[in-house]
């Protein structure tokens, strides 16, 4: 299986992609902790993307794809995988068509979590990472709907559209009988 996750920040891609994961038995790629990796270990590639992640914008694609690649490069992407905030833009999503591409696959299907943007900026308040602040999650939202909600167009021949509101194990419920169907 392979998927991507698509939803406004604190829609839970994270929380949920964890668990499929561990359903599924294959890899969890989120570009989000990825570039957290890198910062906590002061690489050059995590000390660029904190500008941008500290003010909510997106890290730009020069420094993302590549370090997408080289993640499903490896082997245990064999068996599939599940993409967490990867693409972000139609224009990583031609990166994302052209890398698959070349390794002789496709995406089986793309989750939309849909919650309302109130109950978003209540969750990430309460998570309290450091660029969970009131000012940076409105600009996320913001970059949100003019640079990722396009892709829901673009993916709209397998797109799987989820209530991500209510329990964690209710949403992952959804996840999989949509999924099966
Ligand atoms: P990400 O790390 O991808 O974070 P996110 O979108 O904010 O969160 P997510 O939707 O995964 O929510 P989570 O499960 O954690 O991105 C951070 C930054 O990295 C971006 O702003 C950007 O700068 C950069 N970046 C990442 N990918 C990029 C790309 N492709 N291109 C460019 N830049 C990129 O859940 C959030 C909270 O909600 C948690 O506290 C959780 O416990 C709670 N929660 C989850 N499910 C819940 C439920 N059902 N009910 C109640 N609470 C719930």
């Amino acid at each position: 299986m392979r998927l991507v996750l698509v939803g406004p920040p604190g829609a839970g891609k994270g929380t949920q992609a964890a668990r499929l994961a561990e359903t599924l038995d294959i890899p969890h790629i989120s570009t989000g902790d990825l570039f957290r990796a890198n910062l906590k270990d002061e690489t050059p590639l995590g000390l660029e993307a904190k500008k941008y992640m500290d003010a909510g914008d997106l890290v730009p694609d020069s420094v993302t794809v590549g370090m997408v690649k080289d993640r499903l490069a490896d082997s245990d992407t064999a068996k599939g995988f599940i993409l967490d905030g990867f693409p972000r833009t139609v224009s990583q999503a031609d990166s994302l068509a052209e890398i698959l591409g070349g390794l002789g696959v496709e995406l089986d299907a793309v989750v939309q979590f849909e919650v309302p943007d109130e109950e978003l900026v209540q969750r990430l308040l309460g998570r309290g990472r450091s660029d969970d602040t009131e000012d940076v999650i409105r600009n996320r939202q913001q970059v949100y709907r003019s640079e990722t909600a396009p892709l829901l167009e673009y993916y709209a021949d397998r797109l799987v559209v989820v209530d991500a509101v209510g329990e964690v194990s209710e949403v992952t419920d959804r996840v999989t009988a949509a999924l099966d169907k």
